[in-house]
């Protein structure tokens, strides 16, 4: 037997390591984010449980972000825990290709029980950005299976974030991830977003007006022709850009457009799956079915990194031809369906049902929504946004620093206590499912006090 596989040794070396003398924080570059800043002053999480994270010093922070929209049951959620050490110890890694482990069809049954009738298929992935990838490389070979292989243009959306990778960028509309990349993908347009402060502020759920937006799309096909055009991918509610709600009736109105035209529709829900707007997807909560659904994030809670992508059988079906020992989609990741991201997720399922949180944030959006609203007279406030247990509190811009405003009132609630997300001068807020009253109050309260603090 191998020393290292005996438990006692292992556990004593990790201990003379986590022992060993303070880190420096020069050899870790660190992703988005603002790495000279964060290396002169340090925000270090050593522990979370439940609402909260706990610093290597041990003060309590309140996790109003659900550590970036993932942590949705809330923290160390113990079924979730055992489930991926119990998986750890029976079996590490299974190949992915070529070969299946009972855990990834088990999960895929689960999974396609909560999505909308008809989105019967699952494709595993290990991010968000790489499920966006799949399903945009999904969208094209399937037009080109069933011969129509001119529909090649995807198309994206003003404000849109779809993940970091090439495709993503592509049909995403975030200028700051697009300009440093060169020409990026070749045959993609944007429709508008639909952020309309001038007649939607301070809307409450879905903003009143918008929806002819969505008209957007009739124009890319008078451009275009629709013979060209694979896939229009938007996320249900838009998240990173600073949580733009839909219009009432434009998801709608871009379902009608896309059937009329024989477009395949994406909704990219990595933030809205899994119970963030008090039902299991967006796609429930507003009716509108995708033929495409990204997710990740909540599929695991966080603890493990896992993506997907739901597809519609009628898209699976048209691959599942040729002959038989033919790989009918060249695609797929060494960790596609890892046994501890599908363990994990298999823990995350449990903990959702047996605690009703895959409806829970529809019960918690009205005091989420009475709270924020109270902040509507704070100083540099100019909108406050909310559906399901999503919130956005936009403040002005200084003159000349866009995202300066944000970025202090991040740094001074961390102060505070609590964590929060901002993009640009938008402060968005996604507290764990399980959050209570008495959190969305502290969580009010200290923003309340920030906005008073901050210049
Ligand atoms: N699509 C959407 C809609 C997302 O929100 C991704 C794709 C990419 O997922 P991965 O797992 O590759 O990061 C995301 C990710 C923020 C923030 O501050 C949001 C995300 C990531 C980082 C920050 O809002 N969402």
């Amino acid at each position: 037997m191998y020393k290292d596989l005996e438990p006692a040794t292992v556990a004593a070396n990790d201990t003379s390591r986590t022992a060993a003398k303070a880190t420096s924080l020069e050899a870790y570059w660190m992703p988005f984010t603002a790495n000279r800043q964060f290396k002169h002053k340090p925000r270090l999480l050593a522990k979370a449980s439940g609402m909260h994270y706990w610093t290597p010093e041990g003060r309590e922070i309140l996790d109003a972000c659900a550590g970036l929209w993932c942590v949705n049951a809330g923290h160390a959620r113990p079924r979730i825990v055992r489930a991926i050490a119990d998986q750890a110890a029976e079996m590490d890694f299974a190949p992915p290709f070529n070969m299946g482990h009972p855990k990834q069809f088990e999960l895929a049954e689960r999974l396609v029980k909560l999505t909308p009738k008809g989105l019967d298929k699952v494709f595993y992935t290990n991010s968000g950005s790489e499920a966006v990838e799949s399903a945009l490389k999904m969208a094209i070979a399937y037009h080109r299976a069933r011969g129509e292989g001119a529909r090649t243009r995807l198309i994206g959306r003003e404000r849109g974030y779809h993940g970091v990778n090439f495709g993503g960028i592509s049909v995403g509309g975030m200028v700051g991830n697009r300009k440093t990349f060169g020409p990026l993908m070749a045959g993609v347009d944007h429709l508008r977003h639909t952020h309309d402060l001038a007649r939607n502020a301070f809307s409450r759920g879905m903003p009143e007006h918008g929806a002819e937006l969505a008209d957007d799309l009739e124009r890319m096909v008078a451009l275009h022709d629709a013979s060209t055009i694979a896939a229009v991918i938007v996320e249900p509610v838009a998240g990173s850009t600073g949580v733009l709600i839909p219009p009432k009736g434009y998801l709608e109105r871009l379902r009608s457009i896309c059937d009329k035209h024989g477009i395949l529709l994406i909704f990219d829900e990595v933030i809205t799956g899994f119970g963030r707007l008090g039902a299991p997807f967006a796609a429930t909560r507003f009716n509108v079915t995708p033929d495409l659904m990204t997710v990740a994030k909540g599929i695991t809670n966080g603890a493990v990194p896992m993506g997907a992508v739901f597809a519609k059988s009628m898209i699976h079906d048209v691959f599942m031809n040729g002959p038989e020992h033919v790989i009918e989609f060249p695609h797929g990741y060494t960790y596609s369906g890892h046994p501890l991201a599908c363990a994990a997720s298999l823990g995350t399922l449990d903990t959702y049902a047996e605690e009703g949180l895959l409806t829970r944030a529809r019960q918690m959006e009205p005091v989420l929504e009475q709270a924020l609203h109270t902040l509507r007279e704070s100083p540099h406030v100019i909108d406050i946004r909310n559906i399901g247990l999503v919130g956005a509190i936009e403040l002005a811009p200084r003159a000349g620093e866009s995202g300066k405003r944000g970025f202090e009132a991040m740094l001074a609630a961390w102060e505070r206590g609590l964590l929060i997300r901002t993009t640009g001068d938008t402060i968005a807020l996604s507290p764990p499912l399980i959050v209570e009253k008495a959190h969305i109050d502290q969580i009010v309260g200290t923003l309340a006090d920030v906005f008073e603090t901050i210049a």
